[in-house]
């Protein structure tokens, strides 16, 4: 069955092994299947929730799509855009905030771990940016939204939004509610300083994540230095159990061998941290390293990468401002 895909990357700093293991290589997979309509967003206005250097935000918008093109999408092939280009996204979340309940938006994780204990002093866009996400999966009819574990609450959400919109306009189907496609497992990379801590971009140590943009010497210092226990390497999958760091390296593997995780414990049974560790990052190195010289090598081209999003803008406009329109005539403008 055919499937309309839609996903996107915040260009919030250097994307990281967490974002390209948990999503950017399942688009990857799913542009592989050519029934399927991908659309993938370098999601800039969900950037700007909170503060952002106008020429570092410029920069990493460059840096966010030249690191879809090196690890495998095609521009003939699915549309890649930046949000900010494609006015219908925001005024779709103005029509579509005005169906979202607060209390649906008071029950949002992400809220609550990204403003802190100062909530007050949180931008209202990051309280709202669900609201903004629902109009970016909604405005293009997409069926299924490939993402990360820590995104499905905002799935969810989404879903609720089309079912209210359909129900206060008696449009039954006019909005699709769709399915998150999130992978079975290694669906979250944790930090490789804090195994319980999620890898992510604006963590301030570098060593806790691996960039895309990383060189070789780089990748295998940052494994060396990950955080480890001092227990023996895992016999079977209960001695894995309450080790988060050990976790998180083990699924790191299996995830860039693409193994389940009995067979990565088989085949480091008996043996000690370093060999393992060495393995690991040979690993790394052979997948993510060309990825890594491709985006540093698209990114001495800015034409080229500017002109990727422009083309894709296009396409992706006169697909949301139809729906945007839609809407509006729904609701009685
Ligand atoms: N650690 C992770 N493990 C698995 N998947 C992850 N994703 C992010 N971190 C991990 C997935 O990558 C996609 C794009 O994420 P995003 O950049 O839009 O937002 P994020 O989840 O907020 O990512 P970061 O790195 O944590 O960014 P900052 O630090 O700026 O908040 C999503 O599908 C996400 O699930």
């Amino acid at each position: 069955m055919s499937k309309k895909i839609f996903s996107g990357v915040q260009p919030t700093g250097n994307l990281h092994l967490g974002n390209y293991l948990g999503a950017i290589k399942n688009f990857v997979s799913l542009q592989k299947d050519k029934q399927n309509n991908c659309i993938y967003c370098v999601v800039d206005l969900h950037a700007i929730t909170v503060k952002q250097d106008p020429k570092i935000l410029k920069k990493n918008i460059r840096e966010t799509t030249a690191t879809f093109v090196a690890s495998g999408l095609n521009p003939k092939e699915s549309i890649i855009f930046n949000q900010s280009m494609v006015p219908s996204h925001s005024e779709g979340a103005w029509l579509l905030g005005c169906v979202a309940r607060m209390g649906w938006l008071n029950r949002m994780t992400q809220f609550k771990e990204k403003a802190g204990k100062d909530k007050e002093k949180a931008s209202v866009g990051l309280y709202i940016y669900p609201i903004l996400m629902a109009s970016d999966i909604l405005l293009y009819d997409a069926t299924h939204v490939p993402v990360g574990e820590d995104q499905k609450q905002h799935l969810e959400l989404t879903r609720d939004i089309a079912q209210k919109f359909n129900l206060d306009f008696d449009c039954k189907n006019f909005l699709t509610s769709p399915e998150p496609l999130i992978q079975k497992d290694f669906s979250r990379i944790m930090s490789l300083k804090d195994g319980t801590k999620k890898m992510s971009k604006s963590d301030p140590s570098d060593q806790s994540r691996i960039n895309m943009t990383d060189d070789k010497d780089l990748i295998v210092s940052k494994i060396k230095k990950a955080k480890t226990d001092s227990a023996k390497l895992p016999e079977n999958d209960k001695d894995i159990n309450n080790r988060p760091e050990l976790k998180n390296l083990y699924g790191i593997f299996s995830s860039i061998q693409n193994q389940a995780l009995d067979l990565t414990i088989e085949e480091f049974k008996g043996k000690n941290f370093s060999e393992f560790k060495n393995k690991l990052a040979e690993a790394l190195v052979e997948k993510i390293y060309p990825i890594s010289n491709e985006t540093n090598k698209l990114l001495n081209d800015e034409k080229f990468i500017d002109q990727i999003l422009l083309d894709g803008s296009e396409k992706a406009e006169a697909i949301a401002k139809k729906k945007v329109n839609d809407i509006k005539n729904i609701i009685g403008f």
